[in-house]
């Protein structure tokens, strides 16, 4: 039975790999390359097609920018089915853009190290893929300079993300109160997301204007980190960007041990590792609440809301063995109740709770798989155990959405998977669940 599942998973990555050697995350609603959807998609081809995964993760890091910056879409194809497509973001407008690919401004979290790590751990033939790894992870050190010296204006280990697409976690409740700071035109567009999926699963107009007036300012001021820095009414220190980049690092660390030389990256990878490792514990976590939260850099004050992202640090070996359990604790008494699969991307106990829209509630594949790895590094096997269950049952029952209804029952119909459908990162990572 998991045989068919892995193949039906096969067949949907094949038929979203385009001729331009990336993948679409679903066909209609996501035509372009993703940079963290690519690095999920990539550790899923490993399993049974690496010259897939190494093409994806090259075809990636030739969009890279000459001061390291990798973006969050690169727009391979003219496909006005998405919206804002090239023509609003206008890459062009930094001087260091990439001259070969147009893209968007912004970023999102950085996977790529850890992703290369993973694609090492799965190659059959090592020589192979450490020659590939040789060939890229310069760049993704120099994506890592970049972070660090254009998002950290404070010096803290923390970087920030500018924009709420940035943390991947589009609509999360977490930025309902930076919302409330803003007040955005009412602009004039054409959505094309709604076309593809009930507008019911998505983010509001509303929130689309917020999303649209970001990506303004910074347009106006050439995507210049430093003014971003400056006026961005959204700059966030975010915990599981800040994790993603934590155990990236340490995946760069481990990867230039086993090429050897390199002790200057390394011991600029071990001060960042030591610096960002303390920056989340000490500013991140919430005492009270018993896990990780985000803190409003534009207007200095943490945002007390529990969210998947709130327990990503245990991917990254952030929290100490003690810690790490009143993290799970959180995660079991908040989000893990019996009548509810593992893990819902908001709080379901707080009142923002939607368990159909988006990131306001559903279950996430990618987040669930990062969650898994993390619980396991720490001993908590029957937590893992339940939270990777809990994601093959939900993709065996009703296909590889984009994502979940928590709750097992839901009192009115009986489907759990929304959004996307054939969703690439579902699809690949369900392959490395079950390998
Ligand atoms: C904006 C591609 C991306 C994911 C994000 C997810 C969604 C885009 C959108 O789709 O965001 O980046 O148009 O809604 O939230 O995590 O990378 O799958």
């Amino acid at each position: 039975m998991s045989e068919n599942l892995i193949n039906r998973a096969i067949d949907i990555l094949d038929a979203n790999f385009q001729d331009g050697g990336f993948t679409i995350p679903s066909k209609g609603l996501y035509p372009f390359q993703w940079k963290w959807d690519s690095g999920f998609i990539a550790i899923g081809f490993a399993h049974y097609d690496i010259i897939k995964a190494k093409t994806e993760i090259k075809t990636l890091l030739e969009a890279q920018w000459d001061n390291g910056f990798i973006p969050h879409i690169v727009f391979h194809t003219e496909d006005d089915s998405y919206f804002p497509g090239a023509d609003f973001h206008r890459s062009d407008l930094h001087s260091k853009s990439s001259k070969k690919y147009r893209s968007t401004g912004m970023t999102q979290p950085p996977v790529t190290g850890f992703v290369l790590q993973e694609m090492y751990r799965t190659a059959e033939n090592k020589e192979d893929m450490l020659h590939f790894i040789k060939e890229h992870i310069d760049k993704v050190y120099q994506n890592h300079i970049y972070f660090y010296e254009n998002r950290d204006p404070h010096n803290e280990g923390l970087v920030y993300i500018y924009h709420n697409w940035e943390s991947g976690t589009d609509n999360s409740p977490v930025w309902d109160d930076i919302w409330k700071t803003m007040s955005p035109p009412e602009y004039t567009f054409e959505r094309k997301d709604t076309t593809h999926v009930d507008a019911s699963q998505r983010p509001s107009k509303r929130e689309y204007d917020h999303y649209l007036h970001i990506i303004e300012i910074a347009k106006e001021h050439h995507y210049d980190d430093a003014k971003i820095a400056e006026l961005s009414p959204f700059l966030v220190q975010d915990p599981l960007f800040n994790a993603i980049l934590i155990k990236s690092n340490e995946a760069l660390l481990g990867l230039y041990e086993l090429i050897g030389g390199h002790e200057t990256e390394k011991e600029q990878l071990q001060r960042w590792q030591e610096k960002s490792i303390s920056g989340v514990n000490s500013k991140l976590f919430d005492g009270e609440l018993g896990a990780y939260v985000h803190y409003d850099l534009r207007n200095n004050i943490p945002i007390r809301h529990l969210s998947s992202s709130s327990f990503s640090p245990l991917f990254a070996g952030i929290p100490n063995q003690e810690r790490a359990k009143v993290v799970v604790q959180t995660m079991l008494d908040r989000f893990g109740g019996d009548d509810k699969y593992l893990c819902a991307s908001f709080d379901p106990t707080n009142e923002r709770f939607n368990p159909r829209k988006y990131w306001r509630g559903p279950v996430w594949i990618n987040m669930n798989w990062l969650l898994y790895y993390g619980l396991k590094r720490y001993g908590f096997m029957e937590t893992a155990q339940r939270i990777k269950d809990d994601s093959i049952e939900l993709i065996e029952r009703d296909g590889f959405y984009e994502y979940f209804d928590c709750r097992k029952d839901t009192g009115e119909e009986n489907r759990k998977g929304y959004g996307g459908g054939n969703f690439s990162w579902s699809a690949a990572l369900l392959i490395d669940l079950l390998k």
